[in-house]
């Protein structure tokens, strides 16, 4: 159905209205929406947290049908009942002060029509005159994955706009490229029950203390007094509580895990039934890790002989359950997607995998990357399918009801590549949707220099005051988590339901009822006439998903997911949910998503970062997250006063006293830190935390990516942010 202006005026003049629930869904309505009617004014209702990716549940209490407080979820089999400061506080940025509340052109207030009229004019405009290739978008894993999908085929195959990467780019490519090649499919195997059954717990590169608290809470109600390992050249917090901490040189994880691997052949640590009937590529690789001798990886990764043979020891006994979990100090990396196949290698050969306490992990980071890596339309076409495979291409145009030509055959560029278009001018206009790449992309400051150069940049986020949106040409006020319905897949892949028990502020819009405007004023409505609300969507997913690894067609639909503390996928037509099948894992029968149904070993020679250090530059800047009360730049957590209070003000680099004493400088001291592409004003935190030759900066601190270098990963292209070469000088003054 075709909608006139005045349907689009009729819904846009009613979101300055009450939050009532006359105002129901209609042909024309854009997702405005009420709370769900069937709450009660002042009910409690449930609904996913929208900070991390361990997707808590959360109770969240109306007054007059409008939210005013939450609790913990004591039902939801993921947290039981805990949450972390930032779920506790997830109300507050709600009512920032500084939320969007009207459509910006210039900086200057305008209605929808204005703003929408403009974007779509200069769009076009941009098309016709510099080609398709001159349009991007940069989106996100916070958004819900209604919104992924639809913006994903809005995109790419509605308005033509080729090139569509997100931050789960910068966060999540690599362990989706490494599951896709060693598994078959994009599945993250466990269920977080595995935090509870394991006499083993190997974390690599993984603060999950600070990054995932309720999961560490998981992890502290394992009743089988676990060993909990940890690789991090950092005493993290998680390193602390830890019964072994290696310390490594940072990026010596390849070479590690290839002597552990090693060290476990030898020893015939391994599990040769399983890798005979469930693993291919093994011979191969036990030639290969040959040459990772003892003394080859202890000179790699500063380790001693004894604490890699112990390692090996505690990771290769058969009775025991051993699980390895991996973040972003393996993801991040310019060998991450080797890295994570190495940790999925020891598993394999070691027949750990497909049982309870056991498994190669991926920790996902944001509420909803998982979301974006399986229906997103980015790297590749819904649940798995390939833009380059022209079956891939007629099953989606069947499911959408369109003709095949209308799905490109071309891969998007990744985020890296859109970066170096802007750059270069060969991007004129950029669409960027809740992510803030001026201060999270590395080498910001050259970033920001050139988004300033874009003919047209938009940026749509609850916030305009963000470093990004205070550049944008067109600034979109969109609603937040809990001012909007969809779902979000966590990391043990529950898809989890967001419910809308706010009304977002002035007029901004939910991101899906923005798209639908979109689609009005650029003319291609009529193609998403089916996609007219989050749960239609929901249904078009499901059907993409039939036949598929991750099937959602078993599901029933919001009021499941409502009822059962959200579903792991796959749940396909006809399986029900029975007994402790709420907690599921992949692969219990050795069956890997590869034709042969094996999984395979995948492996390179490790390789240095690009950037060694050097006189100029002698130490390694590691980057990471700095408290559980702080989100990514801020733009949420940092409007919390509760949340300000937990942690350090201003901007702090760890250093260890032996390189501060080098260079004069005492705790607490300002300092300059440098890199080859800038310079960050910071104070100097002393402390044994950080080994000699690396310092430590959290990545919320908006000066950090003024340092960090540029390189990714081959296969994932994913960037490596948590390895640069800087200088450490007391301040001038
Ligand atoms: N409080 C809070 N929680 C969050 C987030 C947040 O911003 N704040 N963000 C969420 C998101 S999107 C993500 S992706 C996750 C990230 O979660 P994590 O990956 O757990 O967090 P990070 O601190 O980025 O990185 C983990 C560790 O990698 C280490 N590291 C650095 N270099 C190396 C190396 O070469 N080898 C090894 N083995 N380790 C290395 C760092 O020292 C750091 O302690 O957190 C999620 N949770
Ligand atoms: N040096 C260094 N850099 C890093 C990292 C690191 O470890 N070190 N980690 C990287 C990782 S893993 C990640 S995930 C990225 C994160 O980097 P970003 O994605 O840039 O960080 P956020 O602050 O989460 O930005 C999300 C934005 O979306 C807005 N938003 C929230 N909800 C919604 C919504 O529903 N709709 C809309 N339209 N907007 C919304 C918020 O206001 C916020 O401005 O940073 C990366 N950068
Ligand atoms: S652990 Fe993550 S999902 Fe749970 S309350 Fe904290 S931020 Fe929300
Ligand atoms: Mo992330």
């Amino acid at each position: 159905m075709k909608l006139s202006l005045d349907d689009l005026s009729f819904t846009i003049r009613n979101v300055d209205g009450p939050l009532t629930s006359e105002l129901v869904r209609r042909p024309g309505d854009f997702g405005l929406g009420q709370v769900p009617a069937k709450l009660a004014p002042d009910a409690t209702t449930t609904m996913v947290c929208g900070f991390c990716s361990t997707g808590c549940g959360l109770k969240i209490h109306l007054r007059d049908g409008v939210a005013v407080n939450l609790s913990p979820d004591t039902d939801y089999p993921v947290n039981l009942g805990m949450a972390c400061p930032k779920g506790w506080e997830a109300l507050t940025p709600l009512d920032a002060p500084d939320r969007g509340a009207t459509p910006l052109i210039d900086g200057t207030p305008a209605r929808w029509d204005e703003a929408m009229t403009v974007f779509a004019t200069k769009l076009r405009d941009i098309q016709q005159r510099h080609g398709a290739e001159s349009v991007a978008i940069l989106s996100t894993g916070q958004i819900v994955t209604e919104e992924m999908a639809f913006l994903g085929a809005l995109a790419r195959i509605g308005l033509g706009i080729p090139n569509i990467d997100s931050n789960t780019r910068q966060c999540m490519a690599t362990s989706h490229v490494a599951y896709k090649q060693s598994f078959g499919f994009d599945a993250p195997p466990f269920t977080y029950a595995d935090f509870e059954q394991s006499d083993v717990l190997v974390f690599v590169g993984s603060n999950p203390c600070i990054a995932h608290p309720i999961m560490w809470q998981r992890v502290l109600r394992n009743q089988r007094a676990p060993e909990i390992l940890v690789v991090d050249p950092r005493k993290t917090e998680t390193a602390m509580a830890a019964t072994r901490h290696f310390a490594i040189a940072p990026k010596s994880d390849l070479t590690l895990l290839y002597g552990l691997a090693n060290i476990l052949i030898s020893s015939g640590w391994i599990d040769r039934e399983f890798i005979a009937r469930s693993v291919s590529g093994f011979a191969e690789f036990a030639e290969f890790a040959r040459q990772f001798t003892t003394d080859k990886v202890c000179a790699a990764t500063g380790m001693e002989a004894d604490d890699l043979w112990q390692f090996a020891e505690l990771v290769g006994r058969k009775s025991k359950r051993v699980s390895w979990w991996w973040t972003m100090g393996v993801n991040q990396s310019h060998e991450s997607t080797r890295t994570a196949q190495a940790i999925i290698a020891i598993a394999l050969i070691t027949g750990q995998i497909g049982k309870p306490g056991t498994g190669a992990n991926s920790i996902t980071g944001q509420c909803n990357a998982m979301g974006s890596r399986l229906f997103a339309h980015a790297s590749g076409l819904p649940c798995g399918r390939d833009y380059l495979k022209e079956e891939d291409r007629a099953d989606v145009a069947s499911i959408y009801g369109i003709p095949v030509e209308r799905i490109p055959d071309k891969n998007s560029l990744a985020y890296d590549q859109i970066v170096d278009g802007v750059k270069a001018g060969r991007i004129k206009a950029l669409w960027v949707i809740a992510t803030n790449s001026a201060h999270s992309w590395g080498s910001s400051e050259e970033l920001q220099e050139a988004l300033n150069g874009l003919e047209l940049l938009v940026v749509q986020d609850m916030y305009p005051t963000t470093e990004t949106a205070l550049l944008a040409h067109i600034y979109l006020p969109a609603a937040g988590w809990g001012e909007k319905d969809g779902t979000f897949i966590n990391s043990e892949r529950r898809i989890g339901l967001a419910k809308k028990v706010r009304r977002a502020p002035g007029a901004a819009l939910s991101d899906f009822s923005i798209l639908r405007l979109v689609a009005e004023y650029c003319g291609v409505a009529p193609m998403f006439s089916e996609w007219s609300s989050p749960e239609a969507v929901f249904r078009i997913m499901q059907r993409l998903s039939r036949g598929k690894p991750c099937d959602i067609t078993g599901i029933a639909g919001y009021s499941q997911l409502d009822a059962d503390g959200g579903v792991q996928w796959p749940l396909a037509d006809g399986q029900l949910l029975i007994g402790d099948s709420k907690e599921r894992r992949l692969f219990a029968d050795g069956r890997f998503f590869h034709g042969d149904g094996k999984a395979r070993i995948l492996f390179d020679v490790p390789r240095p970062p690009a950037e060694p250090t050097d006189a100029e530059f002698p130490l390694v800047l590691l980057t990471g997250r700095g408290s559980s009360a702080q989100w990514h730049t801020g733009s949420r957590t940092g409007k919390s006063a509760i949340l300000l209070k937990m942690h350090a003000e201003g901007s702090l680099v760890e250093i260890h006293p032996d390189d501060a004493a080098a260079r004069g400088i005492t705790n607490g001291e300002r300092v300059d830190v440098s890199s080859r592409r800038g310079v960050a004003e910071s104070f100097a935190l002393v402390t044994t935390t950080v080994s000699p030759g690396t310092v430590f900066m959290p990545m919320h601190d908006e000066q950090v990516n003024h340092l960090t270098a540029p390189e990714v990963d081959p296969y994932s292209r994913q960037p490596s942010y948590k390895y640069c070469a800087v200088q450490l000088r007391p301040a001038l003054q």
